[in-house]
């Protein structure tokens, strides 16, 4: 793995193993960096981007969503989620390194990321799955972790089991093959006094010639 903001070569001790997940491919690399690499990282990234906090319309209202994000990607790499529309701003140089590190773990190119920061426990993600059409049928999604550890609970789509996954500091957590089609997955809010939280996923998007 290159590490292009270190010159340590420090490898992770714990390691990656695949979730218990009929019908899903889902794997899990916790400390995949270095806990010195995830609050450098995470602190950059903090500061960096230009965080904002969207609304979805719903029910005809306007709805803010419960958490600070930033879209990044390729000059046309349009996004649209929850009828919410968003222009790609230029990667950055934390969110190209850590591309780059994702895609030499993963073997997959990654045009987009879409960054979410969770200030407290307040901020949340509500259940759903990343299948919007320009994702492709069977989207590899690379979700890294920076910050307070928050459970990722998957939901079957029909048989309605549940897997929980802690996703800690500096972990990778990567989802592929027909995953999105038979879960839904997120990140529910708790009253524990909980610190901040960044993730990142980063995405292939198909884009018309
Ligand atoms: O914060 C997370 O771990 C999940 C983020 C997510 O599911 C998404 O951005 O689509
Ligand atoms: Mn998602």
């Amino acid at each position: 793995m290159q590490l292009p903001l270190f010159s340590g070569t420090e490898k992770a001790v714990k390691s990656p193993f695949t979730l218990p997940l009929p019908e899903a491919h889902v794997r899990y690399y916790p400390q995949w960096l270095t806990t010195e690499q995830a609050n450098l990282y995470k602190k950059r990234l903090v500061e960096s981007l230009p965080w904002r906090q969207d609304s979805l319309r719903m029910f005809g209202k306007s709805i803010p969503i419960p958490r600070l994000q930033s879209w990044h990607g390729d000059a046309n790499c349009h996004y649209t989620y929850s009828g919410l529309s968003l222009s790609p701003a230029p990667w950055t140089k934390e969110l190209a390194a850590i591309r780059d590190l994702c895609s030499a773990e993963v073997g997959a190119h990654f045009n987009s990321v879409l960054a979410n920061w969770y200030r407290d426990g307040q901020d949340s993600m509500s259940m759903h799955a990343d299948d919007e059409p320009e994702l492709g049928p069977a989207p590899t999604i690379a979700s890294v972790t920076l910050g307070e550890a928050r459970p990722f609970v998957f939901k079957h789509k029909e048989t309605k089991a549940r897997h929980v996954q802690v996703l800690e500091h500096g972990s990778l957590l990567v989802m592929s093959g027909s995953t999105q089609h038979h879960y839904f997955h997120g990140i529910a809010k708790t009253t524990k006094p909980i610190g901040d939280r960044i993730n990142l996923t980063y995405r292939q998007l198909i884009l018309p010639d």
